[in-house]
């Protein structure tokens, strides 16, 4: 019998990734080896596009798509994911080149779409799940900020800032990602609350995150403060009342946070 994730693409997005990148395809290949992967570089100036070629060339499973400008990651997501579906797979997946996303818990996901799933979330905030090597605050942060995120937009889900996900071709095409948010990684949110307010079936899946060891992070501090901020207009919208007076404790509190810790951003 053929399940959905017989036809698996796995998208890993690439900026300044060089040390990276031979690293987690050579885990993916080995976790998954009927998965294929796509490298999305953005012309990273540390030459991993160039890597990514070289790799290519010796695996039909890997493949790359050139970016000629940096235009944050939404963009690098959106020429995979049409690529992805132009090439006919049915699953499609999101997993960063640092390591953070563990290979070998993709077939978990792929798991639960087989299942029936129309979207599995690689979860750090349900039960089993875990977060390896990050410092206090920034766990707690970005629990906290995931927190908010599930009261204010109802949607039960406990980590949707989270980026390592499987999608099922049918949720990708009916998403309208022309109306997408583009402010820092808040469109994982703003994508899975529309999957649930379409009604899709969002799964979590408990996984073990674990921070980079090599390399940089190219994030910035804004994204939390514009981040919570678009969070909190979705859920007025969405919740009235409710969220405005939920709204009022918790931006009063994430800001006292963020002042206090002010150190980094993905939540
Ligand atoms: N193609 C492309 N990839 C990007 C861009 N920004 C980030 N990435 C990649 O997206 C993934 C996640 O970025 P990270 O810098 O690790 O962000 P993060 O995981 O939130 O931050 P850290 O915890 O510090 O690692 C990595 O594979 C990056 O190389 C971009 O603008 N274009
Ligand atoms: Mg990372």
């Amino acid at each position: 019998m053929s399940n959905p994730s017989d036809l698996t693409l796995v998208i890993i997005p690439t900026y300044n990734e060089l040390e990276n990148l031979p690293l987690i395809t050579s885990r993916v290949r080995k976790a998954t080896p009927d998965v294929d992967i796509l490298i999305v570089d953005d012309n990273s100036p540390d030459g991993t596009g160039e890597a990514a070629d070289k790799l290519a060339a010796e695996d039909n499973h890997i493949k790359v798509l050139h970016r000629t400008e940096k235009t944050g990651l939404l963009g690098a997501y959106l020429a995979g994911f049409e690529w992805g579906l132009q090439q006919g797979y049915t699953v499609i997946c999101e997993m960063d080149a640092d390591g953070s996303h563990a290979p070998e818990q993709l077939h978990l996901l792929l798991e639960a779409v087989d299942q029936g799933a129309d979207l599995a979330i690689g979860s750090r905030y349900v039960p089993g799940g875990k977060v390896v090597n990050w410092p206090k605050e920034r766990f707690f942060l970005s629990k906290g900020g995931n927190l908010y995120i599930g009261l204010m937009l109802g949607t039960g889900l406990t980590d949707m800032t989270a980026g390592y996900r499987a999608f099922r071709r049918e949720l990708l095409e009916a998403i309208d990602f022309d109306e997408i948010s583009r402010k820092g990684y808040i469109f994982q949110v703003d994508v899975a609350r529309r999957a649930v307010e379409q009604g899709f079936d969002v799964v979590e899946v408990p996984i073990t995150f674990t921070e980079r060891e090599i390399g940089e992070s190219k994030l910035d501090g804004s994204f939390v403060k514009d981040s919570l901020l678009e969070v909190t207009k979705w859920g007025v919208a969405h919740r009235g009342e409710q969220a405005r007076e939920l709204a009022k404790e918790m931006v009063g509190l994430v800001k006292y946070e963020i002042d206090n810790k002010r150190k980094k951003s993905q939540f």
